[in-house]
């Protein structure tokens, strides 16, 4: 197929006053910021599945996303001319990374054995388009969820030929991402958790994911592949609940199982929403359990509550998610990945530009004024103040195990002069905002 979006030039970066939506008034990926470049600190990846695979159904309607490559019958031709539509696009929004599920680029075949060469048929011509271009893989992972033969799960199905077709993917997907090059592997345990307990061995099915992850951890070291290993935690949906809730419960999990030194977080903004967190919260959770590890970058709906996976454009959001990046010192070998669709009435192909154009000016914007807020150290020295009875006193003594209950009770007896201090909230978030605008 020739070119699949002729209306799209090179996307550039013209500054905040440029009047061409399919420009970038923040992002420029050249622009040095505290020492990286732009494109060094974000590290954007598209999502394959939603970018190039979905078709905009929905439980109640069919497909509408206008694409050019899906008027081709023939399922492998097909899947072709969508890898070529792929790097034109990513080559357009110069976007770095790509990331897949083994089953989003190339059909089913009728057998285990003919979809796996459907699979490296495609990967074969990725690998080629990625030799021609500057675009790497960020991660692969593979898709345990779609097929009926996943319906209860798949690591954590209560039938062990599924638990064995599951790790046959596994298996496969990490090959792939392995020849590639891939920089991380990403589990998202897709059907993993339960509907209902009537039916459900808790025990058996958690101790199975922690054996599944220990064998794909060692099959990584097997093959050489020394990407990093993610897990990313989602609440619910599809099932009501997902034993990998969110940062905290997984990291109980991985440790619980001696899992915690293989794997690190994969954090999706919208699943911290659905567990009832901030983004910067699991944000927060990961960096200082040093488990930041990668990030699906988009954004929920406030009054719907599942997975509405939008393209992140709320700077709010976005600044003080590259806060905790920035915090983190950057997170290579993770990136930002857009697991982002467009609403389904945004059916029209220049409509993909659209939605990375936002979600990439988002975040650049959040980096910028993320690193002014740390040039200046307001909110470090507010931090500072705050704890700073830790910093003399009965604080060090605390903080350096000198103390105990017996020993603070005396204390206590005698300093009942406390003095506590406002929070200042308010005042702080009116700050945040005159950075926001102003910086
Ligand atoms: C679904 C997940 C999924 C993973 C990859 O909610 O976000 O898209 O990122 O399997
Ligand atoms: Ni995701
Ligand atoms: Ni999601």
């Amino acid at each position: 197929m020739t070119e699949c979006f002729p209306d799209v030039d090179q996307v550039k970066y013209e500054g905040p006053d440029s009047k061409d939506p399919l420009s970038f008034k923040y992002y420029d990926p050249e622009r040095s910021i505290g020492g990286k470049t732009m494109e060094e600190h974000l590290r954007f990846s598209v999502a394959y599945w939603h970018t190039f695979t979905h078709d905009g159904s929905d439980p109640f309607g069919s497909g509408t996303m206008r694409r050019p490559w899906n008027d081709i019958a023939d399922p492998m031709e097909r899947a072709e001319a969508r890898v070529d539509a792929a790097f034109e696009f990513m080559e357009k929004l110069r976007i770095p990374y790509f990331c897949f599920h083994d089953r989003d680029i190339a059909p089913r075949g009728d057998s285990l054995a003919e979809t796996n060469e459907n699979f490296d048929a495609i990967v074969d011509r990725m690998q080629t388009k990625m030799a021609e271009t500057d675009i790497d893989l960020l991660w692969g992972t593979a898709q345990l969820f779609l097929e009926p033969k996943y319906a209860h799960g798949a690591a954590t199905a209560p039938n062990a030929d599924v638990f064995a077709h599951a790790a046959a993917q596994v298996k496969q997907a990490m090959d792939v991402t392995n020849r590639l090059g891939g920089e991380n592997f990403v589990f998202w345990g897709g059907r993993e958790g339960y509907k209902t307990l009537l039916n459900t061995d808790m025990d058996l099915e958690l101790t199975n994911m922690g054996r599944f992850l220990r064998m794909a951890a060692d099959y990584a070291d097997d093959i050489g592949f020394d990407g990093q290993l993610l897990i990313e935690p989602k609440p619910k949906e599809p099932t009501k609940h997902q034993y990998d809730f969110d940062a905290a419960a997984v990291l109980a999990f991985l440790r619980d199982h001696g899992l915690d030194d293989r794997f690190n977080l994969n954090l999706e903004a919208n699943h911290a929403t659905l567990a009832g967190h901030t983004f910067q919260h699991e944000l927060r959770y990961a960096r200082i359990n040093d488990a930041l590890g990668s990030i699906d970058a988009n954004q929920g709906d406030k009054l719907l509550g599942w997975d509405t996976d939008q393209f992140p454009t709320d700077v709010y959001a976005t600044t003080l998610a590259m806060y905790e990046i920035l915090e983190n010192g950057g997170l290579e070998p993770g990136g930002l990945n857009f697991d982002a669709k467009l609403r389904r009435e945004s059916f029209e192909p220049v409509d993909l530009f659209h939605g990375h154009i936002a979600g990439m000016d988002a975040f650049a914007r959040g980096l910028e004024v993320a690193h002014e807020i740390r040039s200046t150290g307001e909110f470090a020295d507010v931090l500072e103040d705050r704890y700073e009875s830790y910093q003399t006193g009965i604080g060090t003594d605390i903080t350096e195990g000198r103390t105990d209950l017996e020993s603070l009770a005396s204390y206590a007896l005698e300093n009942e002069d406390i003095n506590v201090r406002s929070g200042r909230q308010e005042r702080l978030k009116a700050l945040l905002n005159s950075y926001i605008l102003e910086s």
